[in-house]
């Protein structure tokens, strides 16, 4: 069976971008692979946090990967610290990039900016990615197309290992979906939609009261010609509402121009503050059910056992490969 492999960080409560362009793939995807779900908390400590809230939001993304459909049963829900071999992957990995290849991600680019100094953990984030994805033989990534850039390098990573030593990596694919690939933040829409952004109405979490999805998305930002169309250059957070829609309700964008013809934003908006608020209340009342469970923390124990027993493998074989260690 081929594998998958995904995380998302502890950093915040999921939102709709990370949704629609990675979740409601790990669901899909874990009917024909063996999948694992990672929580990334050591990707989250590139910027501070605070010990008491990096473990109520590790476990709020924990309990929100079961909520939106993720079957323990099926795949496997971890927290990346609890598995040694990411960090010891990473270094290894670290030892075969260039600062130049790293200093090129958009990402640290976008996170460092006007920052006197960046955190060095900021600039090889990138290379923990890698070595998440390459520990566990992984085939293909499930994520939103902000992510392209890092799965191009953890390929490059993987082939330049493999040319050099021994076969040694698996050389995964990323996977995104066309809707809901990238979503943009509400307030401006030529940034993504982030869980770290400081305007809360710039994202819809998934655990947004229906009052605050529908304030954020009657403040989101269009434009004043007042036609629904579809135009990402001309009409950024129109663009962006209609991307948001069409995820949400399965209607492809042409659908959903059709059907607001004549119509004024106001009326859209309202719509889709109803489909936003049908789709995201089962997710919230299964949460509300998972969250404060001891099968919540009984999953991640057994997923960390599980995920622990393929990635030991690997890092014997890398060590092997690398001439690491007595054996
Ligand atoms: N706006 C987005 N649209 C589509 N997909 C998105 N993803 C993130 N933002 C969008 C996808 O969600 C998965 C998990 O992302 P992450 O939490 O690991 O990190 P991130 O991409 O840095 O997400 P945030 O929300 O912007 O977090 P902060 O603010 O903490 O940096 C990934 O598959 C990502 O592609």
């Amino acid at each position: 069976m081929k594998r998958v492999f995904s995380g998302v960080q502890p950093t915040g409560n999921i939102h709709l971008g990370n949704y629609l362009g990675a979740l409601r793939q790990f669901v899909e995807l874990q009917e024909e692979y063996q999948c694992l779900y990672c929580i990334v908390d050591l990707h989250a400590i590139t910027v501070p946090q605070d010990p008491k809230e990096l473990r109520k939001h590790i476990l709020d993304v924990a309990a929100l990967y079961l909520a939106v459909g993720v079957d323990p049963k099926k795949s496997i829900v971890f927290v990346q610290s609890d598995v040694p071999g990411h960090s010891e992957l990473g270094w290894i990995l670290t030892c075969s990039s260039y600062t130049g290849e790293l200093s090129r991600m958009t990402q640290f680019k976008a996170k460092s900016q006007n920052k006197a100094s960046a955190p060095a953990g900021l600039f090889t984030y990138p290379v923990l990615m890698a070595a998440d994805i390459l520990l566990y033989d992984t085939d293909v990534v499930p994520v939103g197309t902000d992510q392209k850039q890092h799965i191009e390098l953890c390929r490059d990573l993987a082939i330049r290992v493999n040319n050099t030593r021994k076969k040694t990596f698996v050389v995964p694919e990323g996977r995104y979906l066309k809707a809901g690939a990238r979503i943009m933040s509400l307030d401006d829409p030529s940034k993504k939609m982030s869980k770290s952004a400081e305007n809360i109405h710039s994202r819809i979490s998934l655990l947004d009261e229906p009052s605050k999805i529908k304030k954020s998305i009657m403040k989101a930002t269009t434009d004043s010609e007042g036609i629904i169309r579809f135009d990402k250059d001309e009409k950024p957070g129109l663009s962006n509402l209609i991307n948001i829609y069409s995820a949400l309700s399965d209607k492809t964008i042409d659908e959903i121009i059709a059907m607001y013809e004549g119509k004024g934003y106001g009326d859209f908006k309202k719509d889709l503050v109803e489909i936003t608020v049908d789709a995201l209340t089962p997710i919230k009342e299964k949460f509300d059910e998972i969250r404060s469970s001891q099968e919540l923390i009984d999953i991640l124990e057994d997923g960390a056992e599980k995920a622990n027993e393929i990635a030991e493998k690997t890092m014997a074989r890398v060590k092997d490969n690398f001439g690491l260690g007595l054996k």
